[in-house]
């Protein structure tokens, strides 16, 4: 095969080739140029399915969920329902009860925090968290620190961006009262050994939530398997729409939890002395919730599955391994993050080229990144950098994309050399 070909053909593990038409935006042009979508790990692209399956909920089917009996609220509960079926199948949860719609990653994590944190934690305990979190995964722990009289500990990662687990071992004692650990580093890349960190934990006591949101839209997970005590991911980063997420949760927690928010639907009865709640999940759904939005998450998901998460990772791996080695072929860029086990994400710097001037560089060329400190400061902090930019991929990125974005990193070198 020709270099040419090779950057033209897609990998025999999915035809991401046709798996493009089913997504309107990656038609339109930027800036002159074809739009080469390179920030996945911000927000996912759309297909035309789960837009077409929203415009049909609210023109033909809209109606409340849970609450009214005439037949559109019936169906509209069913559909509900039935994403929520389809969210238990992608993480392999036990029970669809176990299931709980969030706003997003952010919101699944806050629930966590309030629920089981407000309740469990105490003056003195510790909860573990990583140097590589994205701040939804350490803000809500240190304000529940602070409330609380309880101490934050961090696991440190070396210079390749892998945890050093011989240093959360030492971390691990009684007092620990939860680890909160990502999957996937959205800054790096790094996935992390999240059995390990699981079966570590548990050996103590403690139990896990795995921040899922980089890794759920683009690896299988199996919840039983990782035997994590919570998982959340967004489901904007999977195909689906915005303002809808995914709390997964161990039965025996979620049950002893306290609820997030109080309201409609969250409740069994209500008095004026005492108000006893609904079995999970809908003690943690107060309100009217994001109806659409569960079911174009729900029909994202279906789409994922159809396409296979297995063959999403392999896919997206060569896409990685490709883009590594052109970035690294290119004198005066550093890739920041370059753990044995990555995810494809790629944050760079470039010399003497602040990120953000890349970032507005490569948009004239249609080519879209992300830069800046991917909301993880802690994490570019202990690379001593104030911001990198970031190329993330997905299945329906193409080998010439990767090209274009090295061409792109070129122009912009020979611009700055002038
Ligand atoms: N990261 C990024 O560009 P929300 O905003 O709730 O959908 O997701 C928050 C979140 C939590 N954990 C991780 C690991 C994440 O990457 C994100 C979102 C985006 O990297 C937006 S800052």
């Amino acid at each position: 095969m020709t270099a040419q070909a090779a950057l033209a053909t897609p990998s025999s593990t999915l035809d991401a080739v046709a798996l493009r038409a089913d997504f309107p935006t990656l038609r339109r042009m930027i800036n002159g140029h074809p739009l080469v979508y390179l920030d996945s790990a911000a927000t996912s692209q759309k297909p035309q399915v789960v837009i077409d399956r929203m415009s049909q909920f609210y023109a033909e089917e809209y109606s409340t969920v849970r609450r009214s009996i005439h037949l559109l609220s019936a169906k509209a509960t069913q559909a509900y329902e039935g994403a929520r079926r389809t969210v238990a199948q992608l993480l392999n949860a036990p029970e669809t009860r176990q299931i709980v719609f969030t706003k997003g990653a952010t919101e699944g994590i806050n629930l966590v925090a309030h629920g089981y944190g407000r309740k469990f934690v105490g003056e003195g305990d510790e909860i573990i968290i990583s140097a590589t979190e994205h701040h939804a995964n350490i803000v809500p722990w240190q304000m529940l620190c602070e409330e609380k009289g309880a101490h934050l500990r961090v696991i440190p990662v070396n210079d390749r961006g892998e945890l050093i687990l011989e240093a959360y071992e030492k971390l691990l004692t009684d007092r620990t009262k939860l680890v909160a650990v990502g999957h996937v580093s959205n800054a790096l890349g790094t996935i992390h050994p999240v059995e390990e960190i699981i079966q570590m934990a548990h050996a103590q006591g403690a139990p896990v939530l795995v921040d899922g949101a980089q890794a759920a839209p683009h690896m299988p997970v199996d919840v039983q398997a990782l035997n994590c005590d919570f998982y959340v991911f967004s489901g904007h980063k999977a195909c689906g729409p915005t303002g809808i997420g995914v709390l997964y949760g161990k039965a025996e927690w979620l049950e002893r939890m306290n609820p997030f928010l109080g309201g409609g639907d969250m409740i069994e009865t209500v008095t004026f002395e005492k108000t006893t709640y609904a079995p999970i999940p809908h003690k943690f759904e107060a309100g009217t919730p994001a109806i659409a939005e569960v079911i174009g998450l729900g029909t994202a998901i279906e789409y994922l599955r159809n396409i296979g998460l297995e063959a999403i990772a392999a896919y997206e791996h060569e896409l990685l391994d490709q883009a590594t080695a052109r970035l690294a072929s290119i004198p005066g860029v550093t890739i920041i993050g370059t753990a044995r086990r990555k995810a494809a994400i790629i944050s760079f710097t470039i010399d003497g080229i602040h990120p953000h001037d890349i970032g507005t560089l490569l948009d004239q060329e249609g080519v879209a990144i992300r830069a800046g400190h991917h909301c993880a400061q802690p994490v570019m902090a202990r690379y001593g950098l104030p911001a990198t930019a970031r190329a993330s991929f997905a299945f329906y990125n193409l080998p010439s994309e990767i090209e274009a974005l090295g061409a792109a990193i070129e122009k912009t070198i020979a611009v700055f050399a002038l």
